[in-house]
């Protein structure tokens, strides 16, 4: 836990968020600017700040983040429409929370490429 990063005491229950899952390895809450009607961020409880940290030990993890997310789009009834998993890494690709996090996206068309 990183006491100045907001997903971590998210994940701590320190900071309320609208958690649709969580597990002694990952957390699952609706983004606080939804970009989509559907919009849900999938984290690890521990901290990384960016893909770049993960190292061949985190892969398991990765995968499970990534599971995870499809599970959580098919709870939400995306499994029909569709739905877009992202993760921003690093400020020039638009990442602003500096603790991973994987975005489900669903409920409305996507343009590719993405801006
Ligand atoms: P990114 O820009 O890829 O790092 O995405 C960060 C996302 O986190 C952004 O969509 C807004 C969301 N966010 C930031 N602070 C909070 C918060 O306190 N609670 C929740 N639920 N979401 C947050």
């Amino acid at each position: 836990m990183t006491q100045d990063c907001i997903f971590c005491r998210i994940a701590a229950g320190d900071i309320p968020a609208r958690k649709v899952y969580e597990d002694d390895a990952i957390v699952a809450f609706h983004d606080l600017e939804p970009q989509a009607p559907v919009h849900v961020l999938i984290i690890p409880r521990r901290h990384l700040s960016t893909l770049l940290e993960a190292s061949a030990d985190d892969a398991k993890l990765l995968g499970a983040l990534q599971f995870r997310a499809i599970e959580i789009a098919r709870e939400l009834g995306l499994e029909s429409s569709g739905f877009r998993l992202v993760t921003n890494c690093l400020a020039g690709a638009g990442q602003s929370v500096f603790h991973i996090h994987l975005h489900l996206l669903g409920g409305r068309k996507f343009s590719w490429p993405p801006g």
